[in-house]
């Protein structure tokens, strides 16, 4: 018998990594999907099996965080060996614009995800979406035992999601984890994340299609990893024999700026001609170093990660060059001067 999967945030970054993931592993896979009044689904597109046929190992089901009853009549039906919340309004910076969503989705989306378990009666492994934007102000490096201090309504959102996950871990005695996941990026990347920012204009602009890239804090230092990495790491954190924490990281830090000179200069191009800054991207507090240590997960999950920041951006332009030169999609078209964060 193959496991059964529930994945919500599948149409995310990580889902969509996570989705071939287990589809690769044998898995039937189940995703939770917002409505929305155009496609959402890109990013899964290439997985979708028509449900008709017999052999079909990928379902999607409309859902939202928001919706309790849809969540614990899902979990009834789908009955899942394991479910991987990722599910979230993740964006720091829209946080600030929106903190009573992001408290909803983020944070109190958890506990209704978790309930939904415990009141369908589910014996399923569960895995939690924490962040290391919830160390916010605390110094680097930052592990497992490292104090809390969030820094937005998003890292204070996900503080919330990581106590309740380890409060049913000790209360019900499921097999609950927390994934404490540094910054990870990959070309499916939101474009409004900063790295996905970059390696967007830089094909854009390396086109001739724009000239100017305007950007917030270039000081502030992330540890930047590879998605499709980190989706291992999840997946490991599941089949330990038993249920425990986990930072994902890869322990080497990068600023905004190097990020940017790399991303640059893979191009052929001087990032001092063509970015310039605009205070609209700022955080009204800002996190300013994240540097993780992830020796637990090497111990005990033998996880390691080996794509770092520098080969990370030139992977990123690198798709984002391919995606601009590929006729037909027109949603790459979309100019990255209106990005929004
Ligand atoms: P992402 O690309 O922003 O994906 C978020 C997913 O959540 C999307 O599928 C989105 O659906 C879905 N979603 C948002 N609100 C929802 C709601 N109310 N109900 C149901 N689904 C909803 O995020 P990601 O980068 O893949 O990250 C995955 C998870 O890891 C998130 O929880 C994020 O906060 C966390 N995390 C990410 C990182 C990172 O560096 N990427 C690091 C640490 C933690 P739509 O497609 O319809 O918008
Ligand atoms: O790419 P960012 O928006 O990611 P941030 O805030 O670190 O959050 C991401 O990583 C978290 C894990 O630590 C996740 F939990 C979260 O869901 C998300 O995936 O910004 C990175 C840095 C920030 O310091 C920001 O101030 O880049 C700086 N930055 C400078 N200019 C900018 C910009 N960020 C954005 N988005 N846009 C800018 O123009």
């Amino acid at each position: 018998m193959s496991k059964r999967a529930l994945i919500t945030g599948i149409t995310g970054q990580d889902g969509s990594y996570l989705a071939e993931l287990l589809l690769s592993k044998g898995y039937e896979v189940h995703g939770l999907v917002r409505r929305s009044s155009s496609f959402n689904t890109q990013r899964i597109d290439h997985l979708y099996q028509d449900p008709h046929e017999p052999n079909a190992r990928i379902f999607l089901h409309y859902g939202d965080l928001s919706d309790g009853a849809r969540l614990v009549t899902l979990l009834s039906q789908i009955d899942p060996d394991e479910v991987y919340n990722l599910a979230a309004q993740s964006h720091v910076r829209v946080s600030f614009d929106e903190p009573e969503h992001t408290g909803d989705t983020t944070g109190i989306g958890s506990i209704r995800l978790l309930e939904a378990v415990r009141v369908a009666g589910v014996r399923c492994r569960f895995y939690q979406a924490s962040s290391s934007e919830m160390f916010g102000a605390s110094p680097p490096p930052q592990d497992e035992d490292t104090l809390f201090y969030p820094r937005s309504p998003y890292g204070a959102a996900k503080v919330y999601s990581y106590w309740v996950t380890r409060n049913y871990r000790e209360a019900y005695g499921l097999f609950a984890v927390n994934g404490i996941l540094f910054n990870h990026e990959s070309p499916r990347r939101g474009e409004t994340f900063v790295t996905r920012k970059i390696t967007r204009a830089v094909a854009r602009i390396r086109a001739g299609r724009e000239k100017l890239l305007y950007m917030g804090n270039l000081d502030a230092v992330r540890d930047w990893g590879y998605a499709p990495e980190y989706v291992e790491g999840m997946w490991r954190m599941l089949q330990a024999d038993e249920p425990k924490d986990y930072v994902l990281a890869t322990s080497t830090p990068c600023t905004v700026r190097q990020f940017l000179q790399t991303a640059f200069d893979h191009a052929g191009l001087d990032w001092e001609k063509h970015v310039r800054f605009d205070d609209r991207y700022l955080r009204p507090t800002e996190v300013d170093s994240l540097i993780g240590d992830a020796g637990r997960a090497e111990a005990d999950l033998g996880w390691k990660a080996t794509v770092h920041a520098p080969e990370l951006a030139r992977i990123m332009v690198d798709a984002d060059i391919d995606a601009l030169e590929c006729e037909g999609r027109p949603w790459i078209d979309r100019p990255s001067l209106s990005a929004w964060a």
